[in-house]
């Protein structure tokens, strides 16, 4: 029972926003299908109260008049409106031909960032790429959290064991390359976040940022260093160099079970502080009282977001980031980095998946997979390649959902020509934006408030154990479907079609109910909280499962039980970036970094007037004394260059940014034509990813490097 109603036919209920990662409750008052106010959730247990503008425009998605909310198809004479069934039917028959055809890796697919917000899509669309059985699978993971996965399945054992930062205890929170006073957190679900952080103030505790600008959360920090973008490497290796050989580490009962910290020393300690700070730009005495102080701390830990996971040595400073919290005894202690036990255990599960890396890789460029992925960064040139061998052929269709890759994957012009030029292209979405408008078939699900809701992602990375079920909010309008539904009704008829076996499959909330029931507060397992689905529905504001608890090394997945600290790629690309410290390249070209806002959500929510509206806030920040450099002034239009591209933007004088580094907000470029979105379009604002480059890229894994990209600024 997630609402109330009242005699004036006012309902009351609550549920999650599901925007951003933070997943705050909610409470909105409706009449009959009126929203009449949507409110912060005092009772919600993890963000009690906390909410920010975006949420308030859930009520913008529904209402728009630009949502699709019937399947349209490409035509000769433009789109057109169809039936499900013929609109599923068309889809099937599309994919089978072109499978047959070509082989089932000529149908590729990417899975855009709502996806892991609508756990109908986590649960059933995976059903619907297994009946597709491609290796050319991609997501929004690649230009995102990739080198986090990789080093949860290397040192602990599964990609989803992923440390949280226990702020809500800790009393020394480094932080790299993340904005959560915009962001509200990432890889690191904390609503709230400057309360927590006031809270963690107020006990004596310290926050210290590092970013190449002083960005809203450098602005609440205690200290705030300027760092060279894609140089986090070298700082985190000096924290580590000064640890090791001022002989700071506290590894503790850690000790036990961690392998390789003797390898990991060895090469670290060799390193040279002075040569480190010099790469980085942070001085050497400041990295020696940063490194004293973290050891010191009675808790502490070290987190690193965006900034330092789509950069060129993501995976490498990611995993220093890991090691600063093992070798000084922070992790899986209170207050430092801890391991979050979700009520629907996605870690702990026998459907879950711990990983692999390199079982196969991209045709073209021969980019490792990760997870049964390819990175994305090779999308556009697997279409634009044609193929000889028929074992490989090139993508011919393409199945995007929740996705937008044209803005928010590197070189996206290039992306936008290579889907101009498929035979068939489906997209399950919401609307008709950039990318969607190369599809033949658009397929819209349920906007959120039509649909039941449960975080099964993102109470995994939670800091602290709650869990929450949200009934709809309204009934979906007659013959519409929920993302699952319509993978269902693709998958079933591309089944029929290829006359492969399908076994009935339950519904989300039959799949969710099984998970709590199971999982390790779960009736089932006789714990006393006793969750299910159904005792979840009585409690409407979410329930508190307790702060974060020590598990290791119980919960770790290698099946030795042990912490693998230096895995072998990692020492290989330690060396790596040793040897470009060693010959440092005569670089003059200024660095393009990105920008999130409040009042943005990655390439989409432009076309709501109340978010959008107020000053533009899509300018390119430059510093002032970097503008009189270049000649520039405050305000005038300039051309940005980069390898693959050049935009057309105003500049701004910030002396938020480092020397050196100009700043420009993703997700934008709404004026290409074809789309509809008209709010978006009188806002349309450049693309940062006709700038971002395919080929600049963690060699590690394949990330993105989304920050750090060398370019030129003239003026117009
Ligand atoms: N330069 C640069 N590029 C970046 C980033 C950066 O920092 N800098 N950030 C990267 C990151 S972290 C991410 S996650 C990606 C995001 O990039 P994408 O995942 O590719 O794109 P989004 O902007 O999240 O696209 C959301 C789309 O999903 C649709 N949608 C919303 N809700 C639903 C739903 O419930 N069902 C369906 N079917 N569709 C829905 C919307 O209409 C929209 O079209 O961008 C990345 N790109
Ligand atoms: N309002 C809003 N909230 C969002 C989103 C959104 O688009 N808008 N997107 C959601 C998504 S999908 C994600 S993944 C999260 C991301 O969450 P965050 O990572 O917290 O968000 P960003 O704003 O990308 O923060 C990256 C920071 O890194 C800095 N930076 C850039 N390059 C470097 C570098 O080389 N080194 C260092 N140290 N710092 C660097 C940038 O200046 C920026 O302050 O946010 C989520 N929440
Ligand atoms: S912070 Fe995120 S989850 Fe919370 S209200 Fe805003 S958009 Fe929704
Ligand atoms: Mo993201």
């Amino acid at each position: 029972m997630n609402q109330s109603q009242t005699e004036d036919g006012v309902r009351t209920h609550y549920r999650a926003c599901n925007l951003c990662e933070a997943i705050c409750g909610l409470e909105i008052r409706v009449r009959g299908r009126e929203i009449l106010s949507i409110r912060g959730d005092e009772a919600d247990p993890l963000s009690r109260g906390h909410i920010c503008p975006k949420a308030i425009a859930l009520k913008d998605i529904q209402e728009d008049p630009n949502r699709l909310r019937k399947p349209i198809k490409r035509t000769a004479d433009g789109w057109q409106e169809i039936g499900w069934d013929e609109a599923l039917d068309y889809a099937a028959e599309r994919l089978v031909e072109i499978q047959r055809t070509h082989g089932g890796d000529a149908i590729a697919s990417y899975l855009g960032n709502p996806t892991v917000h609508n756990y109908g899509s986590m649960t059933h669309a995976p059903r619907l790429l297994q009946t597709l059985k491609s290796r050319t699978r991609f997501s929004a993971t690649s230009v995102d959290q990739l080198p986090h996965q990789l080093l949860a399945f290397w040192m602990y054992g599964h990609q989803l064991l992923v440390p949280i930062a226990d702020i809500d205890r800790c009393d020394y929170f480094l932080v790299l390359g993340a904005n959560p006073m915009a962001s509200n957190g990432s890889l690191m679900t904390v609503p709230d976040f400057r309360n927590r952080l006031k809270a963690l103030q107020a006990r004596g505790g310290k926050m210290v940022v590092l970013d190449p600008r002083r960005s809203e959360t450098a602005e609440v920090a205690d200290e705030h260093h300027f760092v060279h973008p894609g140089t986090d490497a070298a700082f985190m290796l000096g924290l580590l160099h000064v640890i090791f050989d001022e002989q700071l580490t506290r590894l503790d009962r850690l000790g036990e079970f961690a392998d390789g910290i003797e390898a990991a020393r060895e090469a670290i300690a060799a390193l040279d502080l002075d040569l480190l700070a010099a790469h980085c730009g942070v001085l050497a005495p400041v990295i020696r009282r940063i490194a004293r102080e973290f050891a010191a701390a009675d808790s502490a830990a070290a987190y690193g977001r965006m900034g330092v996971s789509t950069q060129q040595f993501g995976t490498l400073t990611q995993w220093c980031i890991q090691l600063l919290n093992i070798v000084t005894g922070n992790l899986d202690r209170a207050g430092g980095a801890m391991f979050t036990r979700a009520a629907v255990d996605m870690v702990d599960s026998p459907v879950s998946r711990p990983g692999h890396f390199g079982k196969w890789n991209s045709r073209v460029r021969g980019l490792p997979e990760f997870a049964g992925e390819l990175p994305v960064a090779a999308l556009a040139e697997e279409i634009l390649t044609p193929s000889t061998d028929p074992q490989r052929p090139a993508i011919r269709a393409l199945i995007t959902s929740a996705g937008n890759p044209v803005l928010s994957t590197p070189n996206g012009a290039q992306l936008d020509r290579a889907l101009a030029s498929l035979d068939f292209m489906l997209s399950v979405d919401l609307y008709l934006n950039e990318t969607t408008r190369h599809a033949h078939l658009i397929l819209p699900p349920t906007p959120t408030l039509e649909h039941d809701h449960y975080d099964l992602i993102f109470h995994v990375f939670a800091v602290r154990n709650t869990a929450r079920y949200s009934e709809p909010l309204f009934d979906k309008p007659e013959g519409a479907l929920h993302d699952w539904e319509i993978f269902e009704g693709l998958g079933t008829r591309l089944a029929a079609r290829l006359g492969a076996k399908r076994d009935p499959f339950p519904t989300p909330a039959q799949i969710i109910d099984m998970g709590l029931r199971s999982g390790p507060y779960g009736a089932m397992r006789k714990h006393p909280t006793g969750l299910s689905l159904k005792m979840l529905q009585q409690q409407p504001h979410g329930v508190d499962l307790g702060a974060m608890e020590a598990c290791l090394p119980q919960r770790l997945f290698h099946k030795d039980k042990r912490i693998q600290c230096a895995p072998p790629e990692l020492l290989f690309e330690l060396q790596r970036f040793v040897a470009e410290l060693a010959s440092p390249r005569a670089e003059t070209s200024l660095k393009l970094i990105g920008r999130r806002h409040l009042r943005s959500n990655n390439s989409w929510m432009h076309n709501y007037t109340r978010l959008v509206k107020g000053p533009a806030r899509t300018q390119l920040l430059m510093h002032p004394a970097d503008l009189a450099l270049h000649g520039l002034s405050d305000g005038s239009r300039v051309a940005v260059r980069s390898r693959v591209g050049r935009v057309e933007v105003e500049v701004s004088a910030s002396d938020e940014m480092m020397r050196g580094v100009v700043s420009l907000p993703h997700g934008w470029g709404h004026a290409r034509s074809g789309t509809r979105l008209d709010v978006a379009r009188a806002h349309a604002g450049v693309s940062n990813n006709d700038l971002t480059d395919e080929t600049f890229l963690d060699a590690v894994c394949g990330n993105a490097a989304l920050n750090g990209v060398p370019v030129t600024v003239e003026a117009l």
